[in-house]
């Protein structure tokens, strides 16, 4: 029976995943952990416990006692927060990459671990981005998840670790409040109109980035865990895509509901950073081998956020 680990649950993917997972298997099977002891209240439907990723003798414990069969480890620091404190994010990002990877290789589990479009910089081709190019990411969380991905292929190289992992790009859901990346400004832009605030955009109205829809990146992550081992031909972390969008053209798409939203711009230093990130995305080898394909464009996103999140909004109060 599987028996399945999920690390950082109360995160914007993991809000998501967990009830993904839980839907697949049951609320006994799967075990929910956060740093944040609040997140509790969340979990009402699988298992629960507070960890520390970073406390490696608590989740060397955890492993060893509930013999899990797989891991999703979800716990990072993000680009914008990571930039911040960028000792914390490579320690944080890097040491608990290698506990799981280390469990993994001792106990014979199967790992889940996302990486991200934060691996390209500003050499790597903007367009259609390719699989396999040059790689200069220039923020503390793009060289965490480069290096992260060059740890996944070693393990299973050497060790024959069933790791598999995904270069997710911004994900956008309305389950839960933006996490400190530099695509959150698109989970934002939704709160704000729905509250019937203007938005200020931290990017400037031209800023393309390759983006998806929640449902989308669950339905690619349990596509891959449950693919084949055969199927699963990159170790490192595949290419992902699903739509890619300005700022510009996501106000446009709100506006269809929205008439009066405003938006003005005030670019940071974030605009930097996803000036060194990819228009766009050339997931070929996922749809090849994997046989992955996205659903959701823009507006069928926006439609899906704008009749959703108003009821959802008692759940940040
Ligand atoms: C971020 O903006 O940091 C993340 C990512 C693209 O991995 N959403």
């Amino acid at each position: 029976m599987e028996k399945i680990l999920v690390i950082g649950a109360a995160g914007q993917l993991g809000s998501e995943l967990t009830q993904a997972l839980v839907d697949r298997y049951s609320g006994e099977q799967v075990m929910a952990t956060d740093i944040n002891a609040a997140a509790n209240s969340k979990f009402d439907f699988c298992r629960f416990q507070v960890l520390d990723v970073m406390d490696k003798k608590a989740l060397t414990d955890l492993v060893a006692k509930e013999k899990f069969t797989q891991i999703y480890h979800l716990a990072a620091i993000l680009s914008a927060t990571g930039e911040k404190n960028p000792h914390f994010a490579w320690a944080l990002n890097m040491e608990s990459l290698l506990t799981v990877l280390e469990l993994a290789k001792i106990h014979g589990i199967k790992v889940y671990w996302p990486s991200s479009i934060a691996v390209f910089g500003p050499n790597t081709p903007m367009q259609n981005t390719p699989q396999h190019c040059v790689m200069d990411p220039n923020t503390v969380y793009g060289i965490s998840k480069q290096a992260g991905e060059r740890w996944c292929e070693y393990y299973f190289q050497k060790y024959g670790v069933d790791v598999r992992s995904l270069r997710y790009p911004g994900l956008i859901g309305y389950k839960s409040l933006p996490g400190g990346g530099t695509t959150d400004y698109a989970v934002d832009i939704y709160h704000k109109a729905i509250a019937g605030e203007a938005f200020e955009c931290f990017l400037s109205e031209k800023t393309y980035l390759p983006m998806m829809y929640m449902p989308d990146a669950i339905k690619a992550t349990l596509d891959l865990m449950h693919a084949p081992k055969e199927q699963v031909k990159i170790r490192s972390s595949y290419n992902l895509s699903g739509m890619s969008f300005s700022p510009k053209e996501i106000h446009e798409s709100i506006l269809r509901k929205y008439p009066d939203f405003k938006i003005s711009y005030q670019p940071d230093f974030r605009q930097a950073i996803a000036d060194s990130w990819p228009d766009s995305i050339d997931d070929s080898a996922a749809r090849a081998d994997w046989g992955w394909a996205h659903q959701y464009d823009l507006d069928a996103m926006t439609d899906d956020i704008l009749a959703n999140l108003p009821a959802y909004m008692k759940h940040f109060v």
